[in-house]
């Protein structure tokens, strides 16, 4: 659905609350500040809600977390009134459902759409951010809340000659809203990641070439998609409140298949473990993790499970040479475990080729293809399955000022710094919901998402309530904070591999670790300081 409408409300006076986004942390955020008795607007770039779901619209692009669980938990009404078709759902079917949330809960009159943030400044003296758009707007609030997603902006890498391709080139998190018709093309993609992972087989099967140029191989479970199982479908809504409960107490926020266990790896015997690990990937998702409760922090259990998953590469990739190159030889799940649909399996398509780009590196795009250091490839399309500037990209695209003339990308120079990644220090009543510090990217974001929107919506109302005119983030207790997230990932193995998680997807982006291991006890953190008076900040 695309919008055009601009409310009334941008031109009225200071409001109480800006929230930048219209995806579904936005949306909630609007809805529980207006039932707060809140002044609210949301800003967003796009023509009509989604965030993510507005912007992936590539063949293929599915969640990787259970429909069930994927959706929001807080209208017991919504949750049993929607119905889900698939175990997984696609990006429109997610689409639809944002959609019908932002009507029935009557928010699109909050949105303004087709609107960049541009600049957001505090005014020390007023207590408010000044905030202005692509669109001329210049808008005062007393809060700033910034609800723009961890994965918001693409990564297109700087090959050289990019601009002279004569073809069409698409970015997944970009993708055209119209249909794109592949069929007798040559289609070339960039990236095997989950994006790439999910369009893949989509793209195979309606072209009439697809090369896929691989820089790191990548670890891959079977979703196992399907219709959505009624009998259980029928079950958990029968007590949807317990099972939201009860998800929220699990490792990850994960529920249905992410049973964990609380052996290691290593007590089990090699026919125990195969046995473990073949159920589990019988059943797909995320629970092939689970198996065992040492995966990402011993090498040596994790070896196990890695090996596991190129046995089945190599047994599912006819052509050995592919097979061998499709095996990653990182730690699994240090970057985020993709789940497919058919994807080794596209690899055996006699007009599906791989191009290892470690050995034979592209050297630039020319007009009619991509020149790799020993082969020229001819392509009528190029897809950039390249990722995102990962969890900062967006908020350091918005010149953002904080007190004293300290911006944004100062203080986050050496890398993002956070109080309960909620919070950042010499920006006063500025939010960030799912930022880097917090677990947002390692749960089921929906999870993390309303847990952070109703923490903030109490903040901010104990703000108003005790008439305070800021709240900011002690020095101490951001500094205390980095370094407990920087340990528990030390203690892990996910800072062993060239992950999004540290920014080393980006040329020159600071190498750290960003989000916080540790949802459930993150949550019982956040209470903590709550129930505390909110320990660690200072009102003013
Ligand atoms: P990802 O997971 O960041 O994957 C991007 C892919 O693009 C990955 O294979 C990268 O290789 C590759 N890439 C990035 N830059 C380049 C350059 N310059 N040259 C060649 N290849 C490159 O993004 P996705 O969109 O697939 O998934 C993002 C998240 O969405 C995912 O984690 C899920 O949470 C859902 P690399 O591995 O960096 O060598």
């Amino acid at each position: 659905m695309e919008m055009t409408t601009r409310p009334f409300i941008a031109n009225t006076g200071q409001l109480d609350a800006i929230i930048v986004g219209a995806g579904i942390a936005g949306l909630y955020m609007l809805h529980r500040l207006r039932q707060a008795g809140l002044s609210v607007l949301v800003l967003e770039r796009g023509k009509g809600v989604g965030g993510t779901w507005y912007w992936n619209r590539y063949p293929g692009a599915r969640c990787d977390v259970e429909s069930l669980e994927y959706s929001y938990s807080f209208s017991e009404r919504l949750q049993q009134e929607w119905n889900w078709s698939e175990r997984y759902s696609g990006q429109p079917e997610i689409l639809d459902y944002i959609n019908h949330v932002a009507n029935r809960f009557d928010l699109l009159s909050g949105i303004q759409f087709g609107t960049k943030v541009e600049k957001a400044r505090y005014d020390e003296t007023h207590a408010c951010w000044i905030i202005n758009t692509d669109q001329g707007d210049r808008i005062t609030s007393k809060f700033l809340i910034m609800a723009t997603g961890c994965l918001s902006s693409a990564n297109i890498p700087q090959i050289e000659g990019r601009e002279s391709f004569k073809g069409a080139t698409y970015h997944t998190g970009s993708w055209p809203h119209h249909e794109i018709d592949f069929s007798g093309q040559r289609v070339g993609v960039i990236g095997t990641g989950s994006s790439a992972i999910q369009a893949i087989p989509h793209i195979a099967a309606e072209c009439e070439s697809l090369t896929v140029f691989q820089r790191t191989a990548n670890y891959s479970v079977p979703a196992r998609n399907g219709t959505i199982n009624k009998t259980y479908e029928a079950e958990v809504k029968a007590n949807y409140a317990e099972f939201r409960k009860r998800n929220r107490m699990m490792p990850a926020a994960l529920g249905s298949t992410f049973t964990g266990s609380n052996q290691s790896a290593l007590e089990a015997s090699p026919e125990e473990q195969q046995m473990e690990f073949a159920k589990r990937w019988n059943i797909g998702g995320f629970g092939f993790l689970g198996a065992y409760n040492d995966l990402t922090i011993n090498k040596e259990s994790n070896d196990v499970a890695a090996e596991f998953v190129r046995e089945r590469i190599r047994e599912t990739v006819a052509d050995a040479n592919t097979a061998g190159l499709l095996c990653p030889d990182s730690v699994i799940g240090c970057k985020r475990l993709c789940l497919d649909t058919n994807y080794f399996e596209t690899y055996n398509m006699p007009h599906v080729h791989l191009v290892d780009i470690r050995e034979d590196p592209i050297q630039r795009i020319m007009p009619t293809g991509i020149r790799c250091k020993n082969t020229v490839y001819e392509l009528d399309d190029i897809v950039f399955a390249t990722g995102f500037d990962a969890m900062t990209g967006t908020l350091l695209r918005i010149r953002i000022t904080g007190r004293s003339g300290l911006t944004l990308q100062d203080a986050w120079k050496a890398g993002p710094r956070t109080y309960l990644g909620l919070t950042v220090k010499g920006f006063p009543n500025m939010f960030l919901i799912s930022g880097p510090g917090s677990p947002s990217v390692l749960t089921n974001m929906i999870v993390s998402i309303e847990q952070h929107v109703e923490w903030i919506e109490r903040c901010v109302s104990y703000i108003l309530e005790k008439q305070y005119s800021a709240i900011e983030a002690e020095q101490g207790s951001q500094d205390g904070w980095v370094e407990h997230v920087n340990l528990i990932a030390s203690k892990t193995l996910y800072p062993s591999c060239n992950s999004w998680y540290r920014g080393a997807n980006i040329p020159g982006k600071p190498r750290v670790f960003m989000p916080h291991i540790g949802f459930p006890t993150y949550v019982a953190q956040c209470e903590e300081v709550e129930s505390a008076g909110y320990s660690g900040f200072e009102f003013y």
